[in-house]
C-alpha cells in the first residue's frame, strides 16, 4: 500500500456527563483523528490522548506535533507491505505511543479492506461478540454512586469497575459489594497510592474484587510487585505497560496478575498482539481499555478485544453512554445480555460519518505524496 494522502483532524466532541478519575475530570473532548488514502483506499484511526498530560505524558497537542513534523513527513509517500511494517518505521521516535497508534491503526483499516476481510479477522480475532463491562467514574457519595452501579448492571454490563481514590475508596466500593453481593467487581487508582498504602490497599481484599487496577505511579514495576505480594486481590497494570518488554517485567516480577490493554498506550494493533500474545504465553488474562473514545477508536477496540486472550470484560462500552451523536455508523450498541456483535465486514465494520466529522472539526492538516513526474 502507498500511503498518497494523509489527513489529520482535530475534533470536539462533549462527553454527555463529566468522568472523574483520580488524576481529574473530563468533559470536552479534543479528539485527532487520522485518516490515510493509500491506493485509493481511506482509513481511519484516533488518538487516544487526553487533553493533558494526567493519564500519561502525551496531549491531543503533543499527538498532533509529533504526528505533523515528525510521523506523517516520515511515511508520506512510502510504500508498505503491511501496516505492521509501520510499526518498524516507527522505532527511531521514542514514546509518543498514542500519536504512532492513531496513524498505525488507520493502516490496519486500509489493509483491512483492501483484503476483505473485518479488521477482528485480520488480527487473528476469533470471537464474534465481545464481552463488556463500564468505568464509573468518581461519585461524590455512596448512595449516588450505588445507584449509578444499579443503572448499569440493569443494563446488562458484565463487570463493573469503579474509579477510586484516597478518601474515595473504602466506603465507597463497601456500599457497591453490600447491594451487589454477587456482580465482577473491579476499582481503578490510575495512580493515586503509594507503596507506604500497603495496609489500607489490603481492604480492598475484603470485597472480592476480580482486581484493582494501576494502585501505584504509572512507572512504578517493583512497587506493585511488593505490593502484589501482601495483597490477595490480583492487581491489573494498566498506565506500567506501554510495551511488551514492560509487560514482561512486570509479569517476570510477579508485579500483576492481570494486563489491560490499550492501543494507544501501547502504540497500535501490532504491539498490542505482541503484548496480548506473550500475556497468552504465561497465562496472563488481558482485557481491552478504554480512554473515553469516539466510534473510530471504539471500533479498534471491538476488533483488538477478539483476540483469545482477551478473556476479561473490557472497557468497551456502548456509544451511547458517551456521546448524544457519535460519528460512525451505526454506533457501536450493546446487547441486553452485555455484549457488542463483532462487524464483519471488511475494515472497521461501521460507516465513519466524515460530514459530520467535518463539521466537528477545528483543524484540519494534509500531506499529500509528490506526484511521479511522467517523463
Ligand atoms: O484508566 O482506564 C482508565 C478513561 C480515561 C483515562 C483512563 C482510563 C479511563 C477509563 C474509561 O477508565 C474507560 C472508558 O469507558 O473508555
Ligand atoms: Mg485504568
Amino acid at each position: 500500500m502507498k500511503i498518497e494522502t494523509i489527513i489529520l483532524r482535530e475534533i470536539r466532541m462533549g462527553l454527555k456527563s463529566p468522568f472523574e478519575t483520580s488524576f481529574g475530570i473530563m468533559q470536552d473532548r479534543r479528539i485527532v483523528l487520522v485518516e490515510v488514502i493509500a491506493d485509493g483506499v481511506s482509513g481511519w484511526g484516533e488518538v487516544t490522548a487526553t487533553e493533558g498530560p494526567f493519564y500519561n505524558s502525551e496531549t491531543t497537542d503533543t499527538a498532533w506535533h509529533i504526528i505533523s513534523d515528525f510521523i506523517a513527513p516520515a511515511v508520506i509517500g512510502k510504500s508498505l507491505g503491511t501496516a505492521a511494517e509501520f510499526a518498524t518505521l516507527m522505532n527511531g521516535i521514542r514514546g509518543h505511543e498514542m500519536a504512532k497508534a492513531g496513524v498505525e491503526n488507520a493502516l490496519w483499516d486500509v489493509e483491512s479492506q483492501q483484503k476483505r476481510v473485518s479488521l477482528s479477522k485480520l488480527l487473528g480475532g476469533v470471537r464474534e461478540e465481545i464481552v463488556c463491562g463500564v468505568s464509573i467514574g468518581i461519585r461524590t457519595d455512596p448512595t449516588t454512586l450505588v445507584k449509578k452501579v444499579e443503572e448499569e448492571v440493569l443494563r446488562g454490563y458484565n463487570r463493573i469497575k469503579l474509579k477510586i481514590k484516597p478518601g474515595k475508596d473504602l466506603a465507597f466500593v463497601s456500599a457497591v459489594r453490600k447491594s451487589f453481593p454477587a456482580i465482577q467487581l473491579s476499582v481503578d487508582a490510575n495512580c493515586a497510592y503509594q507503596l507506604e498504602d500497603a495496609l489500607h490497599l489490603k481492604k480492598l481484599d475484603d470485597f472480592r474484587l476480580l482486581m484493582i487496577e494501576q494502585p501505584l505511579q504509572w512507572d512504578e514495576i517493583n512497587g506493585h510487585a511488593q505490593l502484589q505480594a501482601q495483597l490477595e486481590s490480583p492487581i491489573c497494570l494498566d498506565e506500567c505497560i506501554t510495551h511488551a518488554r514492560h509487560a514482561f517485567t512486570a509479569i517476570t516480577w510477579r508485579a500483576c496478575r492481570v494486563i489491560n490493554i490499550k492501543l494507544g498506550r501501547v502504540g497500535g494493533h501490532t504491539e498490542a498482539r505482541r503484548v496480548h500474545d506473550l500475556c497468552s504465553g504465561h497465562e496472563i488474562p488481558v482485557w481491552c481499555g478504554g480512554m473515553l473514545e469516539s466510534g473510530i477508536g471504539r471500533a479498534h477496540n471491538v476488533a483488538l478485544s477478539t483476540l483469545t486472550g482477551f478473556t476479561l470484560p473490557g472497557d468497551v462500552s456502548a456509544s451511547q453512554r458517551y456521546w448524544d451523536e457519535d460519528i460512525i455508523e451505526p454506533e457501536v450498541e450493546v446487547t441486553e445480555r452485555g455484549t457488542i456483535h463483532v462487524p464483519q465486514t471488511p475494515g472497521l465494520g461501521y460507516k465513519v460519518r466524515s460530514r459530520l466529522i467535518d463539521q466537528l472539526a477545528v483543524r484540519t492538516h494534509r500531506w499529500h505524496a509528490a506526484m511521479a513526474v511522467q517523463a
